[in-house]
């Protein structure tokens, strides 16, 4: 045979085409009333993952500034009302974060109405995202980033009714009692507000708030969870559902940066 001939024969070879292409994080979102109890089911979960990057976001950091006039008149502000937050900015900064990149998370000040106050909060990109806050399900790319939503309902109990000579137990729902009750507590102690303050603004605006935004994006849950952070039982499938989905990057995991989309055979 021809030598030149054989030499002109291609050698079969193997290209690889691997692609910088990041791991996706696992986004949760965990909605539910002022004070149902969304700060604790988010820190048990966190609690349970010790081992997992996870990052806690929370809406109320996109909080918008309130203006001069705004301040002035602060008790008529509804803080309850989707409109007073940032959204364009959350989702700016979750497609950050989904892209692997860092972003710097405003720190919003109860006190002053400001988030320019407190230097930003740098949050790198890690394996799981949990994005909490009373009104995370309203708007729909929100949810659209959502892996999981968690709905924290506070709870009902059990009382007793006379009715003329009858006693019946009734299934009563204290799930707004409860929450007015712990935010009396946590608005007057952590925030220093007053009393008065607070129980107007309640009926004024996050009463309605709840029954006209906050309740109707329950629907949008995968779970909801009664009893928020006293339900150890829905603590604990939460956490085993989350360590499923990461085992299913493992590959992803050893080699973060890495992800092999293509195997192509040249001859
Ligand atoms: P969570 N809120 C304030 O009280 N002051 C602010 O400057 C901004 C928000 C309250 C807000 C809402 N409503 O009910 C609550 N008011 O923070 C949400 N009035 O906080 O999700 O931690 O319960
Ligand atoms: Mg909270």
């Amino acid at each position: 045979m021809d030598g030149s001939k054989l030499n002109n024969i291609e050698k079969p070879t193997t290209t690889l085409a691997i692609e910088n292409v990041h791991k996706q994080p696992f986004i949760i979102g965990v909605a539910g009333g002022a004070a149902s109890g969304k700060t604790t089911v988010c820190n048990m979960i966190i609690q349970q993952l010790h081992d997992q990057r996870v990052v806690l976001v929370n809406q109320d950091s996109f909080y918008h500034e309130l203006t001069e006039e705004e301040l002035a008149t602060v008790h008529e502000y509804n803080f309850d009302h989707p409109d007073s937050f940032d959204t364009e900015k959350l989702l700016d900064s979750m497609e950050n974060l989904r892209h692997g990149q860092a972003v710097d998370i405003p720190n919003y000040d109860f006190k002053s109405y400001k988030n320019s106050v407190f230097p930003a909060r740098r949050v790198n990109p890690s394996d799981v995202i949990i994005l909490e806050g009373i009104l995370i399900f309203h708007d729909p790319r929100v949810r659209e980033l959502m892996n999981m939503k968690i709905f924290v309902d506070t709870g009902c109990f059990v009382g007793v009714t006379e009715l003329g000579c009858y006693f019946t137990l009734k299934l009563f729902s204290a799930d707004a009692d409860v929450r007015l009750a712990r935010r009396i507590r946590r608005d007057t102690v952590e925030k220093g507000r007053d009393i008065g303050v607070v129980l107007d603004q309640y009926s004024k605006f996050v009463k309605s708030a709840f029954d006209d935004f906050i309740l109707p994006t329950k629907k949008y849950a995968d779970i909801i969870i009664p009893r928020g952070g006293d339900n150890h039982v829905a603590i604990d499938l939460i956490v085993q559902h989350i360590r499923t989905k990461l085992g299913q990057h493992d590959l992803c995991k050893i080699y973060p940066n890495l992800y092999v989309i293509q195997s192509t055979f040249q001859i």
